[in-house]
């Protein structure tokens, strides 16, 4: 159960507390082999160390790539000490006994994420390392495998009360964490070459992450989460920078990751355009004339759910904007840029959250999105179907207005980021009113209508903006009822997938009401 450490290899890339640990094992008495870099730092500090070539017999060659992958390291590493014929194997070839590996990994996610080019990031993918921690891990009935400096200290305690030993539970926690670092390291490869090549990998799906940061709790306080990220460099919430404010929660992630997605859609070139988010949905997106009427036009659209809303903006965010946006309290700000006069205004907020990107996200890029279920995983392809002006069918006898196209145009981008069942008014450029995740379609049309009469309200408009609105459905109309209620609220023009086996009676109610529709044919449900 028990074993003494007598030898330890240690090759490692990130150096954060090698030294120390180092120290702590020569004390111990424990003889240190290791690495070219790695031996650099421990000779450097004054420690006593073997060169692994000098194990080997072979230098390190093709520039490192091969240095730890011989029989005299992986002999050592994976013998069955008990075993007669390892025993005898050993002995044959003069393989000693490595009874502790510390290593991590070169820098392939990191080095991925800073957007290093295609050879520099090739050159990142760790061979022999991997391949010592697996063998390791596989020999956990004898050896150590370390892999994370965090464990340093409890490797240290655990020699220092065990009399220099290992116990066997010791050694299969650290085997587990061995085989996840590796997996999640191969993760990060195979998808930085799915985003490189722009390809979709059949049959095999990874999704793998290093632990960024612990939330203080989930969804809920009862529920513990984690934030993690395998290197990817797609601007948005797990690329962003926090300018100020306080660390993010769960909640705040998953909603400022749906409000930047929304804004992606929305070229910069095409004018400012900001959304307000409020628990994954949209509750007012806008464009405008300059950034702050963007914003205060997506207010308007329900002001009184932006209240501790996320906001998520398509360019530079200035100094006027900023202004308005402090009025108002408010969880997260992101945007691809933030000027000086903007974050002087914020910084008066100290606990508003401003995110910078660099960048809006590709609404086009390819990329997957998952959600566990019991016993499984459900993968697929980001909803990145964008509709193009020939895509539209004209099913009506009125053919839309070019300003109800442009509308229409508008609500569905934005309906494609609200939960179905979706309803989306829009008018001029602005939601007039959105309806969200009801099991009904025309309770949804209901509720954006009853939201834009409040809307009306507030504002002190003589007419809710539903009235000569676009009206947007992420999915068919299965029946006339719900079209027929985005009619009675004011609704002038439609858009949505068609499809549905009543598609004809949908369009009679429509043509019946001088109302113009178009067909996308390509749904966004969104669940
Ligand atoms: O280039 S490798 O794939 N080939 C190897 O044989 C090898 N052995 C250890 N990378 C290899 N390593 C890695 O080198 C370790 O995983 C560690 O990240 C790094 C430590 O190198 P150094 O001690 O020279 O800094």
């Amino acid at each position: 159960d028990n074993v003494k450490i007598r030898t330890a290899l240690l090759s490692v890339s990130d150096k954060t507390g090698i030294v120390e640990l180092a120290g702590a094992l020569a004390s111990q008495g424990v003889r240190l082999l290791s690495t070219g870099g790695t031996h650099k730092a421990l000779s450097a500090a004054g420690l006593k160390v073997t060169d692994v070539s000098d194990i080997t017999g072979f230098p390190e060659i093709m520039d490192g790539r091969v240095k730890t992958l011989h029989p005299n390291v992986h002999g050592g590493l994976l013998a069955i000490r008990d075993d007669q014929e390892h025993v005898e194997a050993m002995k044959a070839h003069g393989i000693e006994a490595i009874d502790l590996a510390v290593i991590n990994l070169y820098p392939f996610e990191e080095v991925r994420s800073a957007g290093g080019d295609y050879p520099t990031t090739v050159e990142n993918i760790d061979i022999g390392g991997p391949a010592m921690i697996r063998a390791s891990a596989k020999n956990h009935a004898y050896v150590t495998i370390v892999v994370d400096p965090s464990d340093y200290p409890a490797l240290i305690e655990a020699l220092r009360t065990n009399n220099g030993q290992t116990s066997y539970s010791f050694r299969q926690k650290l085997a587990a964490k061995a085989y996840a670092r590796t997996a999640a390291y191969d993760a990060a490869i195979s998808n930085w070459f799915a985003e490189a090549l722009d390809i979709e990998i059949p049959r095999y799906r990874t999704i793998g992450g290093v632990l960024r940061e612990e939330m203080r709790y989930g969804e809920n306080p009862h529920q513990s989460a984690g934030f993690y990220v395998a290197g990817e460099s797609r601007p948005g919430v797990a690329t962003a920078r926090l300018l100020q404010g306080k660390q993010l929660s769960y909640n705040n992630i998953n909603d400022t990751d749906g409000a930047f997605e929304l804004i992606g859609e929305f070229a910069p070139e095409q004018g400012p355009a900001c959304a307000i988010i409020k628990h994954a949905n949209p509750c007012g997106v806008a464009t405008g004339a300059s950034l702050k009427e963007a914003y205060l036009r997506a207010l308007a659209c329900d002001s009184t759910s932006a209240f501790g809303g996320i906001i998520a903006l398509n360019q530079l965010l200035d100094g006027e904007t900023a202004e308005e946006i402090v009025k108002l309290f408010t969880e997260v700000i992101i945007a691809p840029e933030v000027s000086e006069e903007a974050k002087a205004v914020i910084a008066k907020k100290p606990n508003l959250r401003l995110l910078e990107t660099g960048g809006l996200p590709d609404p086009r890029s390819r990329g997957i999105t998952a959600k566990t279920v019991a016993g499984g995983l459900l993968v697929q392809t980001r909803d990145n179907g964008m509709i193009e002006d020939i895509d539209l069918r004209v099913v009506t006898t009125r053919a839309p207005t070019d300003r109800e196209l442009e509308d229409m145009k508008f609500a569905y981008k934005v309906a494609k980021h609200v939960k179905s069942n979706a309803i989306v008014y829009a008018k001029d450029g602005q939601t007039a009113g959105i309806g969200a995740g009801q099991m009904s379609r025309i309770d949804s049309a209901r509720i954006a209508a009853i939201k834009a009469e409040e809307a009306a309200k507030a504002m002190g408009w003589s007419e809710p903006m539903t009235k000569g609105s676009a009206v947007a459905s992420e999915a068919f109309f299965p029946f006339a009822d719900g079209l027929l209620s985005a009619i009675a609220a004011g609704a002038t023009a439609v858009i949505q997938p068609g499809g549905s086996m009543r598609d004809q009676e949908v369009i009679d109610a429509a043509n019946e009401h001088g109302v113009a529709m178009v067909f996308t044919g390509m749904r966004h449900f969104r669940h």
